[in-house]
């Protein structure tokens, strides 16, 4: 398969279950290892992982046991020629989070997620990675007047610095999301994630992940919301997938929903040869009817439409391009490229 220099990751969560909030799961669960398989068989060069992907129920075990298990996780990939992306706590399961992680407004919550995110880093440093992705996903409110918004962002940005200090060579990516499951989420756009990490004790250790269906969900341009990162040197991972409109998250597979959309953000990717530096990661489940045996078809169109949009991309007409922005023919480049799309 030509992958035109990119590489690729998914995580395990993206072979799911299909549970949703109405209703129960529908495909049996299938085991990490049987989930490995298909990173190999679909052309996926390395796994996304949460921290008890790696090491499950690492709340109850010792320092040796959590680097033993990740250790042995290593050697799991090392045999299939798989890399870890990599890591991200879990703080949102367990019921140390019901209130947040971080910005909960218990102290010893948050002594536990901080504890719990220095964990996740020896487990990342075992793995071989030495990226760690915080999704905030319970920093936030149902009920804006139970938290300080101001005391909160303090909070996430002692505990950015706590992680900082505890491992310091691990860089840390912003994952930021609007809402789901909270309400309103404390860091929802690469702007927010960006500021939090410039205040930061080691700005140059932190960056942005992007994902697609969040920045639709805040009402934003994903293609724009990667450009701001990449103009700063700070985008150093994605999550594509698509989202038809505002609603639940739904991790649709990439190009799926709005192809243009997706060809805006293979351009941005190209354009700044995102390539030399960060992976192509995808976060994206099947719908709920896809009977099991037949589940793994979204990482594999995903991925299909990801390297048929980088051809598109670099079959471009740029000459043409430059032509028409020169005339401010903007009607005419709006058909050259839905042509383009189209396939003529
Ligand atoms: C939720 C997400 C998360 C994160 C993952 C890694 C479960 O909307 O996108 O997926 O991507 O936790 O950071
Ligand atoms: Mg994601």
């Amino acid at each position: 398969m030509e992958t035109y220099g990119y590489r690729f990751s998914f995580g395990p969560w993206n072979i799911h279950e299909g549970a949703d909030p109405f209703g129960p799961t529908v495909r049996p669960p299938r085991t990490f290892d049987d989930k490995l398989a298909v990173f190999s068989e679909l052309g996926f060069d390395a796994v996304q992982f949460h921290d008890d992907d790696a090491v499950p129920n690492l709340d109850d075990k010792s320092a040796k046991q959590i680097t033993d298990e990740a250790r042995a996780m290593k050697k799991k990939l090392e045999d299939r020629s798989l890399v870890a992306e990599f890591v991200a706590p879990r703080l949102w399961e367990g019921p140390l989070t019901i209130d947040g992680a971080y910005t909960s407004n218990d102290p010893k919550q948050r002594a536990y997620a901080i504890d719990r995110s220095k964990r996740a880093a020896d487990i990342g440093r075992e793995l071989g990675c030495d990226l760690m992705v915080l999704w905030l996903a319970r920093e936030g409110t149902y009920m804006r007047e139970s938290k300080d918004a101001v005391r909160a962002t303090h909070q996430l940005l002692e505990a950015v610095n706590a992680i900082l200090a505890h491992d310091p060579t691990m860089r840390i990516a912003i994952e930021p999301k609007p809402n789901e499951p909270m309400d309103l989420a404390y860091i929802p756009t690469m702007g927010h994630g960006l500021a939090l990490g410039m205040q930061s004790s080691d700005p140059a250790r932190v960056g942005v992940l992007m994902e697609t269906a969040h920045a639709i969900l805040a009402g934003l341009d994903p293609a724009d919301e990667i450009s701001f990162a990449l103009a700063f040197g700070k985008l150093w991972s994605v999550h594509l997938n698509d989202q038809n409109g505002l609603k639940y998250d739904q991790d649709r597979s990439f190009g799926s929903i709005d192809l243009r959309r997706a060809f805006n953000q293979v351009r941005v990717l190209e354009e700044n040869e995102y390539y030399k530096s960060g992976m192509i990661g995808l976060d994206v489940k099947a719908i709920r009817t896809q009977p099991a045996e037949i589940a793994t078809k979204h990482l594999r169109n995903s991925l299909s439409t990801f390297l048929r949009l980088v051809e598109l991309v670099r079959s471009l007409d740029r000459k043409r391009m430059a032509e028409l922005i020169a005339a401010r023919d903007y009607e005419e480049l709006d058909w050259l490229i839905v042509s383009h799309l189209m396939g003529s």
